[in-house]
């Protein structure tokens, strides 16, 4: 790793993406600071932050002089300069499976179900939370799908991997927004896996700075 570290995560405690991140710094025990946007108040949105990123979104990690924004991009750059423990399979079949569930969920559920997505679809007439449980059932069904050919305890066998990070940040907004789990046996099961790790634990909504306790 570089010796001359010194990162620092841009994150907001409930953003499904930032998570993905925390849980890869987390396996890899990869020091950091922790600097929140709180997405609600609008701080994405303000001139400090669009300089970083102009999508106006987290996560987005500062290092050796420059930023990073998308969570995979991150995650890559995480994966190659500490690549012990691996996030990644070790043979091109499984990677490739690993990459078929983390693109579902990053490229298909997730935007679809973001909170400037769905505040549109309200403003547009339509029911926000109706609308982010069906793309994210629609989703895990796919998920699911995969999961029957490659699970093991976890989404990719029992080695802790990229499409683990993505699907606990998934599964906790599934259950936000009233997904019924129950036609999606593995996801639950790899997900209740995943919860009971320390590792996983640490990288939690509610075990961040800036958690706001109910
Ligand atoms: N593809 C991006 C998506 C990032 C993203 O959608 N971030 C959300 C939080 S999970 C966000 O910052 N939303 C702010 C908003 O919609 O205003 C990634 O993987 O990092």
């Amino acid at each position: 790793m570089s010796s001359n570290m010194d990162y620092t995560l841009f994150s907001y405690w409930r953003s499904s993406c930032s998570w993905r991140v925390r849980i890869v710094l987390s396996i890899k025990n990869i020091p950091h600071h922790y600097h929140a946007i709180n997405l609600l108040s609008g701080e994405q949105k303000g001139d400090e932050f669009i300089e970083k990123n102009p999508l106006k979104q987290v996560p987005y990690l500062h290092g050796e002089g420059v930023g990073i924004s998308q969570s995979l991009a991150i995650i890559h750059y995480l994966e190659d300069i500490q690549p012990t423990p691996s996030v990644l399979p070790s043979t091109p079949i499984l990677r490739a499976k690993m990459w078929e569930i983390c693109e579902i969920i990053n490229s298909w559920i997730q935007p679809l179900q973001n909170l400037t997505i769905i505040n549109r679809i309200e403003a547009l007439g339509g029911n926000k939370t109706e609308w982010a449980a069906e793309v994210i059932t629609d989703g895990l069904r796919a998920v699911e799908r995969v999961l029957e050919q490659v699970a093991g305890t976890y989404c990719v066998g029992d080695q802790l991997t990229i499409a683990d990070a993505c699907l606990v940040p998934q599964v906790y907004n599934a259950r936000r927004f009233n997904v019924d789990l129950t036609p999606f046996p593995i996801v639950s099961r790899v997900t209740e896996a995943l919860l009971a790790l320390p590792e996983i634990q640490r990288a939690a909504p509610e075990n961040q700075p800036d958690a706001v306790k109910a």
